[in-house]
């Protein structure tokens, strides 16, 4: 954002009505412009497609206003900003929350219908931008938007990959992975900077040399290099003049074509070359929650931190001289270990190309780089091979083995004579195949570490970064995560946004803690029969989607028991299909069984690799087929699995749920968010004392939470004194039966080979104790039943949990993030001009 002080404004373009104007009149005006212009079509010939894009651009004119201006101010203040470095961000669709933010929602309806358009038609058109895998991808879009609400200065850093999240659909009850071409019908969100391009190095070897003031230095004498060119997004703040930026880059190759081997002929090599270089942002790795040490990972990590980080540098050097404030206008913060190899390239930064001493680019870097931690896994943990690592990014790994030499020193004086923990402590791991271990890198380069609830905070502590907090307590401090009640609440629940304003005003959108205030009506007979009729309504459209998309028919009036989230054995989607057997075999056994009626809904992704969670989405899928076309069964009990679970389908998910899964093996969901989502549209959980359960639990109050299961304590104790899963099967005549049944080929048309691996894993070694915790959850099943069947006291629970939810709302996250670790204040952007913003 150079200025430009010789340009005077009257050179400037002139800003034009039909660009900024607000009223109906003005945004029905560009809209029909924005469709002939750039779509190039009239009324008549426009796709529903053409209507999207238009009615974007339209809105997107309105945010460049407010962008250009939030630069300018961040840029005249010399503000100190918040950088966000992330591998993921699942965005959702962007048009409907850009409408909300600025303002437009209502306008941009009324003018549409007056054309007999519908404004929910035309947002179901965008595809959404799945560049992320689940939770940590969503948090860092809630982040986004909750930095810009709040008016902190703010950038977000990440890949612009070409396929995003793959499309799932299922086959015969198996998954079945697409490319997601999401880019391929153009994006109106985004903005190519080709200005700020940037080159990024791999490869090579390196030299030592002797400068001209007599010093040792070191360069890398790189094989090859790349391209980056940021593509910017609009992160607006609701109502507010606050526009941030998202900034995604895109892997070039450095020249179009290798010259010399087309000269020679070889032009499919000249391309190949291009290709290779472009494959860095074409994927998104489909992993969640696991580790795969591929090449072309590192390669993207890398790229995309280099990019950032030279980007960060050049607009700092536009109005600094030196390094001396660097620390104080910026701060890093790593979303999981991901983004972690920014510690080793800013050192390689700040000491050969801007030649800082080492000691002063180290402390630097230390006060810029701080860390969230999002898994528990061990398996999740990033370690790269020294060989693979050293053989991309040989400097690198030079940098990282001096940083590791000075701090195993420093480790060896507080601790003498410790080799155990100079082992565990070490950024590499000895053995017959030597690796970096990232979140080693990611601890010792960053002066703040946080988990992402409470739980999972002190798990760090005390067991996977244990070495670490022994080592620097101070380091260490929770942020619980949180969700934007923008997006889902006033998005994605519409009619209940309307009764909360209606009731106690619109203030709950910016201070989510105002949603307490409903806490009074849940007396008022008026408030509770609306409640009601909403989630009835939005219960019914979920069933209509259902009826849509997989031909079932459910009863709109069941109990809507819910879990979707990616599919991973620890979050135990068997321990809910398990029950769902269960409920089966009973009515079998006695027809006449009164039961509450539930229709129970899946939806999720499982890593393409993943073979254990591609059977069970198999399994539930047989379930589904076996209970539903069951007329004995079926009266009572459907099961639906939901195809391509994303963030468009959550929103549609969350308002229409009774009863939210967060069943997860205590001590390994690290704070989990659709919990959060679904609570605060009304849904009760059933859940264990995991990640942010607990937290929930003690905010809604134990009565209004169905809890079940071992603690992260007992799993452990339980594990340590040596589990044995077999003894509950012996033991439980349900249990068994349950067994007994998928093993005959009860769900698999008599093939009693097709889950074997399923029903081996877990009466062999269940990992995720699926047996331990049966009973307990098909008792805590049998509350919800008792407590649904009183329509009365669910009702109260229901408006109980969403009234006490106001804590999980990611701005009160980022401002604690602000407060603990960035120390970043507001700076408010005032309208450019008062005219710009509607009352
Ligand atoms: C997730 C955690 O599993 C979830 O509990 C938490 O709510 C969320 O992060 C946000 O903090 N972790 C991941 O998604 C994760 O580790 N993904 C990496 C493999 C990409």
């Amino acid at each position: 954002y150079q200025k430009h002080p010789h340009r005077t404004s009257e050179a400037a373009v002139q800003i034009e009505d039909d660009r900024t104007g607000m009223n109906v009149e003005t945004l029905r005006r560009a809209f029909l412009d924005n469709l002939y212009y750039i779509q190039g079509k009239d009324l008549q010939l426009a796709t529903p497609y053409d209507l999207y894009m238009a009615l974007s651009y339209t809105v997107r004119d309105r945010l460049l206003q407010r962008w250009l201006h939030t630069q300018e101010v961040y840029l005249q203040q010399d503000v100190r900003s918040v950088c966000y470095l992330s591998a993921e961000y699942l965005l959702g669709r962007q048009l409907g929350n850009a409408l909300i933010n600025v303002g437009l929602y209502e306008q941009a309806r009324a003018f549409l219908k007056e054309m007999n358009l519908d404004l929910r038609d035309l947002m179901e058109q965008e595809i959404e931008p799945g560049l992320g895998n689940g939770g940590l991808g969503r948090l860092a879009a809630c982040f986004m938007d909750s930095l810009a609400s709040l008016e902190i200065p703010a950038i977000g850093y990440g890949i612009r990959y070409e396929f995003g999240i793959f499309a799932q659909s299922i086959r015969d009850g198996w998954q079945v992975e697409q490319p997601d071409r999401w880019l391929r019908y153009g994006n109106p969100w985004e903005i190519p900077r080709p200005e700020y391009l940037v080159e990024v190095k791999f490869g090579g070897h390196t030299e030592g040399y002797i400068d001209p003031a007599g010093q040792y230095r070191v360069s890398w004498v790189n094989d090859r290099s790349v391209l980056g060119t940021p593509y910017d997004y609009p992160v607006p703040g609701y109502r507010n003049d606050t526009v941030n930026t998202l900034r995604l880059w895109s892997a070039r190759a450095t020249e179009d074509f290798n010259f010399q081997v087309f000269d020679s002929g070889d032009f499919a090599r000249a391309v190949a070359d291009k290709t290779y270089s472009e494959n860095i942002t074409k994927v998104l790795y489909p992993n969640d929650n696991t580790y795969q040490g591929r090449e072309l990972r590192l390669e993207q990590q890398y790229f995309f931190v280099s990019c950032s980080l030279q980007d960060i540098i050049r607009r700092y050097l536009s109005y600094h001289s030196d390094f001396e404030s660097f620390a104080d206008k910026v701060t890093l913060q790593i979303n999981d270990t991901h983004p972690s190899i920014g510690i080793a390239e800013l050192m390689r930064l700040l000491v050969d190309e801007y030649l800082v001493g080492w000691d002063k680019a180290w402390q630097i870097t230390r006060r810029v780089f701080a860390y969230t931690n999002h898994t528990l896994l061990s398996e999740a943990l990033e370690r790269w091979p020294v060989a693979l690592f050293g053989n991309l990014l040989p400097r690198h790994l030079e940098i990282i083995y001096e940083i590791n030499r000075r701090f195993l020193d420093e480790v060896r004086e507080r601790f003498p004579e410790d080799e155990g923990r100079i082992a565990r402590l070490s950024l590499i791991q000895e053995g017959s195949q030597k690796q970096v271990r990232m979140a080693n890198l990611a601890c010792v380069g960053s002066h703040a570490i946080n988990g992402v609830a409470q739980l999972h905070t002190e798990l760090l502590k005390k067991d996977v970064l244990a070495d670490f907090y022994a080592l620097w307590p101070e380091k260490f401090t929770n942020v619980t995560n949180g969700v934007t009640p923008r997006r889902f609440l006033l998005l994605s629940n519409p009619k209940l946004a309307l009764l909360l304003s209606e009731r106690i005003g619109q203030d709950w959108l910016k201070d989510l803690d105002q949603i307490g205030r409903i806490e009074s009506l849940v007396a008022d007979p008026a408030f509770r029969s609306a409640w009601q009729q909403i989630k009835d309504d939005n219960k019914r459209d979920l069933a209509e989607y259902i009826l849509q998309f997989n031909q079932i028919e459910v009863d709109p009036d069941s109990l809507f028991d819910i879990q979707v989230k990616r599919f991973h054995e620890y979050k135990r989607q068997l321990l809910l299909a398990f029950f769902i057997v269960t409920l089966y075999n009973r009515l079998k056994r006695q027809p006449d069984l009164e039961i509450v009626p539930r229709t129970f809904i899946f939806g999720g992704k499982s890593a393409p690799g993943y073979a254990m969670a591609k059977l069970i989405i198999k399994f539930i899928n047989s379930v589904a087929r076996v209970v539903n076309s069951d007329p004995q069964v079926s009266r009572h009990l459907k099961v639906v699995f939901l195809a391509n679970y994303n963030v468009s389908l959550a929103q549609r998910i969350y308002p229409a749920c009774d009863l939210s899964e967060q069943i997860s093996t205590a001590g390994k969901e690290a704070s989990g968010t659709s919990n959060m989502k679904f609570a605060l549209n009304g849904a009760l959980t059933i859940g264990t004392l995991d990640g942010a359960n607990i937290e929930i639990r003690e905010k809604v109050g134990p009565d209004n939470f169905f809890l079940f299961g071992l603690t992260a304590q007992q799993v452990y104790d339980l594990k340590a004194r040596g589990y044995n899963p077999r003894d509950y099967y012996d033991s439980n005549a349900e249990l068994r039966e349950v067994v007994d049944r998928i093993s005959a080929g009860g769900f698999s048309g008599g093939d009693t080979n097709l889950f074997r691996p399923l029903l081996d894993s877990l009466l062999y070694r269940d990992d995720y104790l699926v047996f331990a915790d049966y009973q307990a959850y098909i008792d805590c099943q049998e509350q919800v039943s008792q407590a649904f069947r009183d329509r009365e006291r669910w009702l109260t629970m229901s408006i109980l949990n969403s009234a006490r939810m106001g804590y999980f709302s990611s701005d009160r996250s980022i401002r604690e993030y602000s407060r603990n670790i960035w120390q970043s204040e507001p700076v408010p952007v005032e309208p450019e001009s008062p005219a710009i913003r509607p009352a």
